[in-house]
């Protein structure tokens, strides 16, 4: 006779980052429904209050961190944050195999024009809802009223499009990290370029490469970022670049509000050559379909730079894409790269921060606060009862001071 060996197992810990969360678990019927649901709540809200869309990827995690598939509401319901709205779709899902509010979600133009809208890069959700409400539906509705004044950003998401869209493969990223170091190298020899995001915690496909830049000696990674943008650009591989400055500041650590990151960083859009990569063409949709429903497009309901619009527009971004890059046959694929400097001092933290998920560094900060009285960044540990700084040279150093259980990047998958 099998055991049920998690009912008298102890219960699942509060935190998220106290779990084991791997990409592949036994719940995906539910979690792809719950993770469209907080996409589309995510549409329907503006500022950053957004506590539903919280709520369905709160219950989605606790369902991606059982360890069987979940066979009645009983014991959903004995989960940690399951909520109301979350049970009654798991409800659905156990009872007929699909949601019928998913599937009502799916059948409507909202939320499809939104999946449309917000895969323009520097487009977010307050600008998608607003073309929504003016009438607009198609990407050539956008590039055809002469009364929108587009940022260059969008322009540039308009016109890359497709190439945005497609998931970026493991083999491409291994590509743009082999070229940024190439050169990384040359400036500053000793430096370290490690792929982090999706791709470390092992996804095989992402929305983008983000690539965090460091020195094992302290201050030597001055300069570096403007030096390798400039080798990349001399050889023509931005199609778009925007850089931020290190607007760090130690003092605003015991703020509430310091969750984002600081470091000098730098988004822009690859040009990677086809020839490079013609092997490794991957051109199916990151997203799985959710119960009982076919999804279009290629978005991925994961995807976090929504409402990033705002940054970028400050930013103001240079833009390298020629009409002849339009017209004629192109050469290249247009692919978003995030290189993200950070000092020896600061490295095991920005590796924590930079891995995710956004959803697991979520719950870290907070389990730091809430249960250890330390705040938590993506550039230090500080200890709010010592008034102290504790420093890390490992990922493993950060869980310790936290006294976690140290997490592999392939269970921060939440
Ligand atoms: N990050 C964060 N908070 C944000 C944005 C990012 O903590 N608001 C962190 C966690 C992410 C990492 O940065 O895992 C990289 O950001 P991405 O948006 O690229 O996220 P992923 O790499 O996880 O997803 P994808 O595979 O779609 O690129
Ligand atoms: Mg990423």
């Amino acid at each position: 006779v099998p055991v049920a060996t998690e009912s008298i197992a102890e219960p699942m810990p509060k935190y998220e980052c106290q779990r084991i969360t791997r990409l592949k678990h036994h719940n995906h019927r539910f979690t792809t429904a719950l993770a469209l649901l907080e996409e589309h709540a995510g549409y329907l809200q503006s500022g950053k209050q957004d506590s539903r869309a919280l709520a369905f990827r709160k219950a989605a995690c606790s369902l991606k961190a059982l360890h069987h598939p979940l066979t009645n509401i009983e014991e959903a319901r004995k989960l940690p944050h399951i909520g109301r709205h979350s049970l009654e779709v798991i409800q659905d899902i156990l009872e007929d195999g699909f949601s019928r509010e998913v599937q009502d979600i799916c059948d409507g133009d909202f939320y499809e024009t939104m999946q449309l809208f917000t895969g323009i890069f520097g487009v977010g959700a307050t600008t998608a809802r607003k073309w929504y409400e003016t009438g607009f539906r198609t990407l050539d509705d956008i590039r055809n009223d002469s009364t929108l004044s587009l940022k260059r950003d969008q322009k540039i998401g308009l016109d890359l499009y497709q190439d945005l869209n497609t998931p970026v493969s493991l083999a491409e990223a291994d590509i743009i990290q082999d070229l940024v170091n190439s050169e990384v190298q040359k400036l500053q020899p000793g430096a370290t370029v490690v792929l982090t995001g999706g791709f470390r915690r092992g996804k095989t496909e992402g929305h983008d490469v983000d690539l965090l830049i460091s020195h094992p000696t302290e201050g030597k990674e001055t300069g570096l970022l403007s030096a390798v943008l400039a080798r990349l650009r001399g050889k023509d591989l931005l199609a778009y670049e925007t850089m931020s400055a290190n607007t760090y500041d130690p003092s605003s650590v015991s703020k509430k509000e310091y969750t984002l990151d600081h470091f000098e960083r730098c988004f822009s859009i690859f040009k990677l050559d086809k020839s490079l990569i013609s092997s490794t063409q991957n051109a199916k949709p990151t997203s799985e379909s959710p119960a009982g429903v076919v999804q279009q497009g290629t978005s991925n309901p994961d995807r976090p730079h929504q409402g990033e619009e705002v940054s970028l527009e400050r930013a103001g971004g240079t833009a390298s894409f020629s009409e002849g890059d339009k017209t004629a046959e192109k050469t290249w694929v247009g692919r978003r790269v995030d290189l993200i400097i950070a000092p020896a001092s600061q490295y095991a933290y920005a590796l924590v921060g930079w891995t995710g998920s956004k959803h697991f560094n979520r719950s870290l900060r907070l389990y730091a606060d809430h249960e250890r009285n330390m705040k938590l960044t993506s550039h230090v540990l500080y200890d709010t009862v010592k008034h102290q700084y504790l420093p890390a040279s490992s990922e493993e150093d950060v869980f310790h001071h936290l006294q976690l259980p140290y997490r592999e990047p392939a269970e921060r998958n939440c």
